[in-house]
This record gives structure tokens, sequence and C-alpha cells, in this order.
């Protein structure tokens, strides 16, 4: 396969994206040329911000999975297209060609038929990293069911939750998943979350772990059943059949949830046309992909890392993707290390916390494994730091492999600012240039956008987008309105971010963190509201105020302050029940790293939580508080510093 929108040096970064911005119906329909339409659109574009209303390849025809998988069946049916590792390196392991792929899709996509899904249906998918998990996905996408994938570690509580806002009729679901030394029951967390629904029909069941698992006669049905009896309907004379539902550029792609600011995740919701486009294109961009290279992303299918860069965007090109079940420290910490050198890994896309985590075992981990196939280093999800990008350019990629810093957000689709591997340069740190199509500006807390520069000749603001991309949302699920307001009302006709920026004179960008309260844990982000929500749920606890603090692996870490009716200050049981009635409400991923339990939170007289104040203690700057004077009581302050954990 051939990328003719591949761009291969400096110079022609800079002319397309001079063209993008200048022309960008011009630019993105010939980028679109490349891929496979059923019809082609009647307009590029039509958008406005206000509303929002974002339209991309207007009246266009396509179903992106004969994008990802059909069109390279001729010349690559026997090509890898997954190649999957399991959690324990023992067991073995499977490869999945472009024909294999087409089967089990075409097949997963009849069983979702057979039991009553329709094109608009959203189907949730709650499963462990198996190939399985990727044959529901696209299985979906092949009939025009919407996807909804929710992370394994989320709790019963959570997706019940997500099956509600996105009114789910249908599940699918493993009996367990592995991951390092656990097997986590995901059937039975699934059976949790579905305790007083009405709306779901069926569960579908595929059989990883052979933990015992409840079956509920009439709605719960085995995977390996119904694949069976699609087989044979989808299969005559070695011929597969199953056609894919012809979908408007428009029609909604998946629904993934995120935590914003304020109250419960919202279901971001992406769209075929642009969503493809957008994948493809800085797959092969960012990472500047050559047929037959081996990519390995070590994100979680569950966050949009692994949609847009396991499973869309390297499929529509065409690439070998690596789907890997565990984790990067079991059996032990060598594990990455022992992929990259199994497969010949040659781009390596994984998280500054993995990154860190794994520079905390030194360098034994590395002893004999063979890592010269690796040509591109990928990073996301985060900041990353100096020292561990460093440590990556230095350890891993031999100072021979480009680190790309990819910035980009569940929001975005994919990929907006970043280096392209050897094409443009990288800067340790700094996530640098914005991809063609993408227009950042740099504003104050008014919308102002800034120009003048601070002491170190560096622009700093809040991150916003001038005009669409192909890949951005389109809406929330079910509320537009608040699409609007969390994204479009902050600064008018811009697309806010939430995230802060410096930008240097030559127009690079380094991505500073959240501007709002929305923390990341990992990698993962979390709203510190939903986490207190979770807290107040205990039973004994008044109020909560949670913040970030600096953490050495996970980036930050989540330090919640709470008052409780009874004094059970001293009791360490206390803080363990409200550490597990987080796990019950949000799920492991959103545990305190830190509780603090106190008389009263500093607020206003109107009786805002001074979260600044907060926070500048989490982080252990109790000297510098800044102006306290307009608290209700000044004093609750040192009685919080005195007592920081
Ligand atoms: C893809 C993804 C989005 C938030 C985003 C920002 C942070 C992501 C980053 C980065 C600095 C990078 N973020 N990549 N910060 N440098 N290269 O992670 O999506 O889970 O929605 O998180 O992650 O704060 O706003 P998502």
């Amino acid at each position: 396969m051939e990328y003719p929108y591949q761009i291969k040096t400096f110079e022609e970064y800079q002319k397309n994206y001079k063209e993008s911005v200048e022309n960008p119906e011009k630019f993105w329909g010939d980028v679109a040329d490349n891929f496979f339409w059923r019809k082609k659109w009647d307009k590029v574009l039509e958008w406005n911000f206000k509303e929002p209303k974002i339209e991309w390849f207007k009246g266009a025809k396509l179903n992106i999975t004969e994008n990802c998988i059909d069109r390279h069946l001729e010349t690559m049916g026997e090509k890898p297209a997954i190649i999957w590792e399991p959690n324990n390196p023992e067991e073995r392991t499977r490869v999945v060609t472009y024909s294999r792929l087409h089967k089990r899709v075409c097949q997963f996509a009849q069983v979702l038929l057979n039991n009553g899904v329709k094109k608009g249906d959203r189907v949730c998918i709650y499963m462990g990293m198996v190939p399985e998990l990727a044959y529901a996905v696209l299985g979906c996408a092949r009939i025009g069911a919407i996807h909804s994938v929710i992370f394994g570690g989320f709790s019963a509580q959570s997706i019940a939750d997500r099956l509600y806002d996105a009114n789910a009729e249908f599940i699918v679901t493993c009996d367990g998943a592995y991951r390092g030394g656990k097997a986590i029951p995901l059937k039975s967390i699934i059976d949790d979350a579905l305790i007083g629904n009405r709306t779901v029909k069926k569960v579908i069941v595929y059989t990883r772990t052979r933990t015992p698992v409840s079956m509920l006669k009439g709605r719960d049905i085995w995977w390996e059943d119904e694949m069976e009896y699609a087989e044979a309907q989808i299969e005559k004379d070695n011929v597969i059949t199953m056609p894919a539902t012809e979908m408007d550029a428009e029609d909604p792609l998946f629904i993934l949830y995120t935590s914003g600011s304020t109250g419960k995740p919202k279901g971001v919701v992406h769209t075929c046309g642009g969503y493809m486009v957008w994948t493809g294109y800085t797959f092969v961009n960012v990472f500047q992909y050559k047929p037959g290279e081996v990519h390995f992303c070590t994100a979680d299918i569950g966050w949009i890392t692994g949609h847009s860069y396991i499973l869309y965007g390297p499929l529509s090109a065409g690439a070998t993707s690596v789907m890997f079940e565990g984790i990067p420290t079991y059996p032990d910490a060598g594990r990455f290390w022992d992929i990259v050198d199994k497969y010949k890994v040659n781009i390596l896309y994984t998280a500054p916390t993995a990154i860190r985590s794994l520079m905390s075992y030194g360098m034994d981990p590395l002893k004999g494994k063979d890592l010269s196939s690796l040509k591109v280093l990928g990073t996301v999800g985060e900041p990353i730091n100096e020292e561990a990008w460093h440590w990556y350019d230095e350890n891993i990629g031999k100072h021979n492999c480009p680190v790309v810093d990819t910035w980009w957000q569940t929001e975005t689709g994919g990929i907006l600012i970043s280096n392209l591997a050897g094409v443009t340069p990288s800067k340790p740190s700094w996530a640098t240039l914005p991809m063609p199509g993408v227009q950042p500006v740099l504003v104050d807390e008014r919308g102002k956008e800034i120009t003048e520069p601070d002491e170190h000749g560096l622009l700093k603001g809040n991150l916003c987008i001038k005009a669409p991309w192909p890949g951005i949302l389109r809406t929330t699920y079910g509320d537009h309105e608040r699409c609007r307001t969390n994204y479009f009302a902050s600064y008018e006709n811009l697309y806010f971010t939430g995230d802060g920026a410096l930008k240097d004179k030559d127009g690079n960008y380094r991505i500073t963190g959240r501007v709002d309260d929305v923390l990341n844990v990992s990698g993962h982000r979390i709203g510190t509201a939903e986490v207190e929500n979770a807290i107040n749920m205990h039973t004994n606890v008044v109020e909560s105020a949670v913040v970030g603090f600096p953490h050495n692996i996970k980036g930050q870490g989540i330090y919640a302050f709470v008052i409780t009716e009874k004094n059970t200050h001293e009791d360490e049981r206390a803080k363990n029940d409200i550490l597990e009635t987080v796990a019950r409400i949000i799920g492991p991923i959103a545990k305190p790293d830190k509780i603090q339990f106190v008389n009263g939170l500093p607020k206003t007289r109107s009786g805002k939580i001074m979260r600044r104040i907060l926070r500048k203690i989490a982080e252990g700057e109790t000297e510098n508080l800044g102006d306290t004077t307009t608290l209700l009581d000044p004093g609750i302050v040192d009685e919080i510093k005195q007592n920081k954990v």
C-alpha cells in the first residue's frame, strides 16, 4: 500500500500545513481520495463552532471496515493485521491475518444481526485485550452499530451509568480478563451492573479465563456458540459474503466516555468519515509508517489511544498492529522489551507513566533484549518530563529513533500536535508542531489571544483550536448542549482543550497539563468532582475536596481532604473503607493515593472551596499559599497544613 499523503521533508510539512489552513476543503478532499468511499462527498466541510455543527465529507457513503479490512484483502490478505501477545508469555500467541480478521469480523457482525442488533443501536463492549475485542469493535462498525468500549478497570456502577446514558441494549463481554497476576471477573461485574437495568436485551460472553459465570436464560449467550452458528451463514464455498452496511460519513461510529471537570463522564461521539481520515492520516504521518513495519501501541482499547492507534489508524493503513493483553511489569519489568525483540517491533507507542515505571527498575530488565528493530518511539497521555524523555531516547532508542511526543484527547479523535518522526525536529518534553489542519491558539482567561512573550520569551495560555479538523468530536451523546458548554462556550468560536500550553518562537508547543478540574493519573483522565461525589457517598463523610499532586511514576496522584461526621480521624479503617467506596463507585483507578481527615475546608465567603490553596498544600508548597484573606475561616488552613499526610 502507498501513502501519497505521507510527508517526507520539513519543507513539505510547511507546504502542507500552509495549504491545509488556506484551503482545507481542497487539502482534505485530496487526502480523503486515498480512502475507499462507496460514494464521494458533495461538500468536504461545513461548520460553525456556535451550535456547534461540524460536518466533514457531507453526503459521502462508506463503511470504515471496508477501509480497514476489505480493501487490503487482495494484496495483503495473508499479512498479519493483528499480532496478539497473551498476558502469560508461555501461552500461544495468535497472528490474525487480514483475511482471518475479515472472516471473524464478518462472523461477529452476523452474530450481532442474528441477535437483533440494528444500525444505530448502541453496543457496550467490556472485554479484556483479546483479539475478540477487535472483532467485536469492528463487527459493530461493519453493521453500523455504535460501539461503546468500557475499560476493564471501571466498576459495575460506572458501567451501569454508561449503559443508562447510552441506552444500550447489547453487551459483549468475557468471563474474565487476565492482567498480570490477576484475573478480573468481567462477567460478574456486568451482572452487578445489570441489577435493575431494563434496557439490555442480550449479553454475549466470550470465554477467556474459564472463571465460573452465571448465565441468565434468554439474556446471556456464549460467543463461541453464536460464532459457530454464524459461520455457515457468512461463508459459502470458502467465500465470505457478509456485506458491510453503507454508512453516511456523519453517522456515529462510536461513543467513548471520558471525564470532564463537572458531573458524570460524557459520551464523546465520533463519526465514520472524518475519524477514519484523521486516524489514518495521522498514523501514517506521525509515525512515518512504512509498509511491512510492526507497530506496537501499548494502550488498552478501552481508551481512545487504543481505538485510534491499535485498531482504526493502523488497520486503515494496512499495518501490522501488536495487541498486548498484559501489563508492562508481568512476569517482570522486561516484558515490553521481550515483545519488541520477539516480534521485531519497529514503532513503540507508550505512555510516560509506563516509561517512568520501567525506568525505576534500572537497566537489568533490558539485558539480552535485542531492540535494534526499533525505528520510532512515541509517547502519549500526559506531559513527559525531560528525564523520562532522555531515558527513553537513550536506553530504548539508542539515540537512533526519533521520539514523537503526541498531544491529543479523546475529543480530538487522533493526534493534533506532535513532531513527525524523523521529518520535523523533536524537542524533549515539547509536543512541538501542529498537524496540518490544526490551528492552535493560546488565550487568556477572557479569551484574548496571547501575543506578549513572558520573561523566557514564551507565550503562555489556555490552549484552544480555531477551526475543525476531520477527527474532532461531533457531540456528546444524548446531550448536545453539554458538548457546546464544555468545549465551545468558554471562548467564542474556539474549541477549548482544557489544557494549558507554552509556545516558543519557532512555533513549538509544550503542553503543561490541565487547567480545569481534571486529573491525569497514569495517563487516565479522572474528574475531581467525580472522585468527590464517590467519597461523599461513603457513610459518615460530610464533605470532601480532591486535588492532584505531583507523583513520581503516575505523573499525578489523587489527594483527598475529607470531613467526617464522627471523629474517626485516626482510623486507618475509615480510610480503607473510603478507598473501597471509591473503587465501587468509579473503579480502582480512581482510588485516592492520600486521604487527610480535616475539620473544615478553605472556603470563600460565598462557599466556594479554594482548590488553589489545597493544591498548594498537597504539592507540599505550604509556604507560599497566596492570598488567604478572602477565606471564611483562614485558621482552617494552618490546621490542614499541620496535619498534611
Ligand atoms: C490521547 C489521550 C487527554 C489529556 C489532554 C492532556 C493529556 C495527552 C499529552 C498530554 C501532554 C502529551 N495529554 N497527551 N499532555 N503531552 N503528549 O490521552 O486522551 O485520555 O482524553 O486525555 O491528556 O492533558 O487533555 P485522553
